[in-house]
């Protein structure tokens, strides 16, 4: 299968991550990606491609125009006050206080806005946001072109930013701006599978009313993980998408063997939906030594997995997500691939 890169996410590279109360280097840092396009490069799965430029209107299918006009000028506006830092919220209209608008100021916009606080903006955020949903957009051209798949090797990751909200490391979408895409050019109805160890808070909120997409994720309980306030097997789905949406969440020190189960579930459902493209967000950051994980995966068990994925035979486009065991995010990534193609 091909692969899609763009050379403009390491426009994304910013210095900070609030972490234990501490300004850290991020764990979403610009070496994830080069070294999962070596991995590929090294194992010659298929040939690497730049990314095409579709601009913002396949964006704004998905986002909404304020927040896309927030995150466009925020490092400039944030810049503009003179502070030595990267622009990091403080405050949120939370419980009790009014959330009907965003405010003028650059500070109250960022807090509302923002679903975390960890996702520093930096200089160069939103070219590299852009150019990751461009990394999304070519791959989904390749499998609506008869591809059987395709991998999106997207940075900035996307699962977690919902219409109008950015954060866990997410700016835009690009898995449901890909699955938005396939139905403007007339699928009917798209599956996501979110693998990701966390859940995928944002791709649930954009289509969590709808009918035409299935979101189903396998992620650590939100009793016990990031992003704590969505991602419980209780949500199915709202009004027209009652049903759609499938969340299997799972304890600290799930293996293998657990999680297995539950993609078996997933695919099942995913079957049953009748999909006619799979998206998989795909994150390898449930490898047992995730630095901010707590599944227990081993590097086999992605290949395993992969070929599990092949068992759907639907064209299928891989995005990635999360992972930051850097050391061997390669391996895992494109194990999943390996596994996938040799099913
Ligand atoms: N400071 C993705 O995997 N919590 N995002 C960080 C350590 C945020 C993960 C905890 C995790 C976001 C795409
Ligand atoms: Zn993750």
């Amino acid at each position: 299968m091909d692969l899609i890169y763009s050379e403009r996410h390491r426009l994304r590279d910013p210095r900070t991550e609030l972490n234990g109360g501490e300004l850290v280097t991020p764990f979403e840092c610009p070496a994830r990606v080069e070294t999962i396009l070596a991995r590929f490069r090294a194992r010659g799965l298929g040939t690497v491609r730049a990314e095409q430029a579709f601009g913002l209107d396949p964006v704004r299918r998905v986002h909404d125009a304020d927040y896309l006009t927030f995150l466009q000028s925020a490092w400039e506006e944030w810049a503009a006050l003179g502070y030595d830092g990267e622009a990091i919220p403080s405050i949120w209209p939370s419980r009790r206080m009014s959330l009907s608008r965003p405010p003028r100021d650059i500070e109250g916009r960022l807090g509302y806005y923002a679903l975390a606080a960890e996702t520093a903006i930096s200089p160069g955020t939103w070219e590299a946001a852009c150019a990751s949903a461009d990394v999304a957009l070519s791959a989904q051209a390749l499998i609506a072109n008869g591809a059987r798949a395709a991998f999106a090797l997207c940075r900035p990751p996307g699962h977690h930013a919902a219409q109008d909200m950015y954060g866990g490391y997410c700016f835009l979408n690009n898995a449901a701006i890909a699955a938005q895409a396939c139905l403007d050019q007339g699928a009917d109805r798209v599956a996501i599978l979110d693998v990701d160890f966390h859940h995928g808070n944002g791709t649930q909120a954009i289509f969590e009313e709808r009918a035409d997409v299935f979101f189903a994720s396998i992620h650590g309980d939100p009793e016990d993980a990031f992003p704590y306030y969505l991602g419980s097997a209780a949500e199915t789905g709202r009004g027209l998408g009652e049903g759609s949406t499938l969340n299997l969440p799972l304890p600290p020190q799930t293996g293998f063997e657990r999680w297995r189960e539950a993609l078996s579930a997933a695919l099942s459902a995913i079957a049953a939906y009748g999909a006619q493209a799979l998206i998989v967000s795909l994150g390898v950051d449930t490898y047992k030594d995730d630095p901010i994980s707590f599944f227990r995966l081993e590097s086999e068990d992605f290949r395993r997995y992969g070929a599990d994925l092949a068992g759907l035979h639907l064209p299928t486009l891989f995005v990635m997500e999360g992972g930051y065991a850097v050391a061997e995010i390669g391996i895992n990534t494109v194990n999943v691939l390996e596994g996938f193609e040799d099913a």
